[in-house]
């Protein structure tokens, strides 16, 4: 029989409060309006994001059902929708591509003005298709994943090849995309150059990938737990070091191994000093620096401008810049292709029902990535 039309009854793990543990609810999950898509979500990853909006970190209206690296396919399709079809296997995208806005059409945009910035949690026509015990339960950048069904715009879709293992392909939702991306187009790393990566979480890993993939040769990983130096290593990083194990500043410990300085560093833990620490790192005169780690909400960075007058580029970017309909679906292909490999970002595969277990293993510092599948 089918559901198409019908609201859709299932499980959820719902977020009623800040800094609560998720509650699995049966939640009601209503038809896509005009140009939106329903989902039946395969599998799904847990980002720091989402323990940023449990931590209260990243603003969010309560109750919110999170999520935001997955794949599903696509259950039924709201009036107007052109691009995908019923039984498409797709990954929502927490950074829509609209492909009309100012942002779409500029060649280096990709913040299109479809995406919740404000997180006001609700779909473009002002409202929530997801209700439980008949409280309005918000969304999370319009995808909300951590739920069997959810509803997304059809500009946050991107239609995958079948092909592509569920488990593994969730990633380009968002670690391997934003990484990578870092890397190769916000950073545009050079053959031969030397990289260092602060934070060797999924993302961090991600970044690391993609320096690799566009030739740098020296690719230093930084973290203050050791334990996941080993993954670094596999995805490419050729030395780890972790600032515990110095009493100098870490640019000056970079510095004293290189000779001189990186040519590009990648802040991607999301701390004001680590932020401050990747700036003074980059080479002072042709350096670049990316922020990829998302701060805490309402702090600012203050750093002395001269550290900028010599030459630096200080960046930042979402999604690691690209845009997002345009880039997923070929690095689907891609990864189809072997030409890169996500098993060493996934530490952990877990059933839904245990997400609290995800994320107490990110907590811990055990994670890497903990992929949940329905
Ligand atoms: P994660 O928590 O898995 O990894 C962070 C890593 O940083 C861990 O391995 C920590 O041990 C390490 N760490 C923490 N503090 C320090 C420190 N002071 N010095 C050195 N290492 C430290 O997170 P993740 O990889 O899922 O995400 C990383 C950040 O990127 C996080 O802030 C997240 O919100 C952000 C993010 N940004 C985007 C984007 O589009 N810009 C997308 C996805 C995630
Ligand atoms: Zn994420």
């Amino acid at each position: 029989m089918t559901t198409a039309g019908k609201v859709i009854k299932c499980k959820a793990a719902v977020l009623w409060e800040q800094k609560k543990p998720f509650s699995i609810e049966e939640v009601e999950v209503a038809p896509p309006k005009a140009k939106e898509v329903r989902i039946k979500i395969l599998a799904t990853g847990i980002c720091r994001t989402d323990d940023h909006v449990v931590e209260g970190m990243w603003p969010s209206k309560f109750p919110v059902i999170v999520g935001h690296e997955a794949v599903g396919i696509v259950e039924s399709i709201g009036e107007g929708v052109t691009t995908v079809k019923p039984g498409d296997k797709v990954i929502p995208l927490f950074l829509p591509q609209c492909r009309e806005c100012k942002y779409c059409r500029n060649p280096d945009g990709n913040l299109c003005i479809m995406t919740d910035l404000k997180a006001d949690g609700v779909m473009s026509d002002g409202t929530s298709r997801f209700t439980c015990k008949g409280e309005t339960i918000y969304h999370f950048m319009n995808i909300s994943t951590f739920t069997e069904y959810t509803v997304a715009s059809e500009f946050a879709v991107a239609k995958i090849d079948d092909a592509a293992p569920s488990e593994k392909i969730c990633l380009l939702g968002c670690a391997f995309s934003t990484g990578y991306g870092a890397a190769v187009k916000t950073g545009k790393v050079t053959p031969g150059s030397t990289c260092a990566v602060f934070g060797l979480g999924g993302v961090g890993l991600s970044v690391i990938m993609g320096c690799k993939l566009a030739g740098a040769s020296r690719i230093i990983g930084i973290d203050l737990n050791k334990g996941k130096f080993e993954k670094a290593m596999a995805v490419g990083a050729t030395e780890c070091i972790s600032p515990k194990d110095f009493t100098k500043p870490i640019s000056e410990v970079l510095s004293e191994m290189t000779g001189d300085s990186v040519d590009y560093t990648f802040e991607v833990i999301g701390h004001l000093e680590t932020m401050i620490d990747a700036i003074e790192s980059c080479n002072k005169n042709y350096g670049t620096c990316v922020l990829v780690g998302i701060p805490p909400s309402g702090k600012k960075l203050s750093c002395d401008p001269m550290l900028l007058l010599f030459g630096r580029t200080l960046k930042g970017c979402i999604f690691g810049g690209c845009k997002s309909r345009d880039v997923v679906p070929k690095l689907a292909t891609d990864f189809l292709a072997k030409k890169f490999d996500l098993d060493q970002l996934i530490s952990h595969v877990l059933p839904f029902k245990n997400i609290q277990e995800g994320f107490e293993l990110l907590n811990s510092g055990k994670s890497i990535r903990t992929i949940l599948t329905f």
